[in-house]
């Protein structure tokens, strides 16, 4: 049905803009992030005058969606959650870009890549966009919009990876200030800057890069160099059966939880069966349909969201009762992202009452940002305030150098592809087949 017109809430104007995000030499199973990944940033305006930002996944069949979802929004009414979700089901899908049923997305380690997800992922950007421009029409934060908030501060970990000291000779790319980190006392070094800079107090190591036991032992040093603190290591799916279990035995002391240690639900309900070690996902549950048989086999207990592919922050609320409902843990996972998308998180956040573990975010990675003040933590922790919307404002000038970054390349990091990044130092390296140990 119409919605009936309120006074000055009506989209007036969409505007996409994507740009490229230096990103530093970062490992995971599937190869190293290249020096630039890509981001779409997304801008709302109301009849009057409010304007919303928001922030989604930038690589090119996302841009080939959010273009004709841009133009169905104008005319919609800004409140009008509900329309985005049903306009962008309208919006077709190239059947190639949603992926084979059952293949990895090779990009970003979130699980298959289905259309709806494609879509849904859009959405997300314009939904968050919206509630940033209804919260500035009204004069509320989003965390209002979505029930109000049940605590003043989003914790986060500190999301260590093994890295590159930097991206390969040659190779256009910021330099960093954060040293390689290629071994247990590389990685102790990051993990002691991370809680420095930042006052992190969990740690979680993206793994899958070396054989296990080098994994193990540096998950070992963490423990040693900070006691009794929240551990995860996470191989996105990387090891066999055996390997997950093995590694749950010897790590089951320290670790708060593992995190996707085997491919797709049958593979981690076998592992949390003969383990005791808590499971995290954020590639076997990433839609409302892989739930119920994740769920039911007790293959995971703790879900992580990822506002973006789970299609917005209510959707993401939705996720958080269900997991209620079944004693399932929830928390959220994060690709690379910049601040509107980290204010986006902590505002939903900050709603969900079930929340009880800290939430990942690759933030602190990101060197650059869009907005006029980057958003800090604190005590490991995002404070979520009170201002309109989303509380960021959009720095045009930045925008604009990041735009002119993604308008001069040469097509070769539109697209994120860590294995291509990968063959720059290693001729021939492909995305080693799953598990890889
Ligand atoms: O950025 O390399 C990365 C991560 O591995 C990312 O792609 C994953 O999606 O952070 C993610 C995870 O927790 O699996
Ligand atoms: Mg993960």
């Amino acid at each position: 049905p119409a919605q009936s017109a309120q006074p000055g809430l009506t989209i007036t104007d969409v505007r996409l803009t994507p740009v490229l995000v230096a990103d530093p030499p970062l490992l995971n199973t599937q190869g190293v992030h290249q020096p630039y990944t890509p981001r779409l940033i997304i801008e709302v305006v109301t009849e009057g005058g409010a304007a919303g930002l928001g922030e989604t996944y930038g690589d090119s069949k996302y841009l080939a969606l959010a273009e004709p979802l841009a133009r169905r929004l104008v005319g919609r009414q800004v409140y009008d959650l509900n329309a985005v979700m049903a306009l962008v089901d309208a919006v077709a899908v190239d059947p190639d870009d949603a992926g084979a049923a059952g293949a990895l997305d090779v990009g970003g380690l979130r699980g298959v890549q289905t259309a709806d997800k494609l879509r849904l992922s859009v959405a997300s950007g314009f939904e968050v966009a919206c509630l940033d421009a209804l919260g500035h029409a009204l004069g509320l934060p989003v965390h209002a919009l979505l029930g109000g908030k049940v605590r003043d501060s989003v914790e986060y970990s500190a999301y260590l990876f093994y890295k590159y000291g930097a991206h390969p000779e040659g190779v256009p790319a910021q330099p960093d200030d954060w040293g390689p980190a290629l071994d247990p006392e590389g990685v102790v070094r990051q993990a002691r800057m991370f809680s420095e800079r930042y006052g992190f107090t969990s740690f979680k190591l993206k793994g899958g890069v070396f054989p296990p036991d080098e994994e193990i032992a540096a998950v070992r040093a963490l423990a040693a160099a900070f006691p009794r603190q929240p551990l995860r290591l996470d191989p996105n799916g990387a090891w066999s059966v055996e390997t997950s279990v093995r590694v749950a035995e010897e790590l089951g002391d320290v670790l708060e939880y593992l995190e996707d240690p085997a491919l797709g639900t049958p593979a981690m309900a076998e592992v949390a069966a003969r383990t005791g070690i808590p499971l995290a996902t954020n590639m076997c549950v990433t839609t409302f349909g892989e739930i119920a048989p994740a769920f039911t086999s007790g293959a995971v207990q703790v879900v992580l969201s990822d506002h973006h592919y789970w299609g917005g922050l209510r959707n993401t609320q939705k996720l958080a009762s269900v997991c209620e409902t079944f004693g399932v843990g929830v928390s959220m996972h994060s690709n690379t992202h910049l601040g509107i998308s980290l204010a986006a998180m902590s505002h939903v956040a900050a709603t969900v009452p079930n929340l009880h573990h800290a939430c990942d975010s690759h933030y602190p990675w990101q060197a650059e940002d869009v907005l006029t003040e980057r958003i800090t933590f604190k005590d490991g922790r995002v404070t979520v305030g009170d201002a309109p919307g989303l509380g960021v404002e959009l720095d045009r000038e930045r925008l604009a150098a990041l735009h002119r970054r993604w308008l001069d390349d040469d097509g070769r990091m539109r697209d994120r592809d860590d294995a291509a990044a990968m063959r720059v130092t290693e001729p021939g390296w492909t995305t080693p087949s799953v598990p890889r140990w």
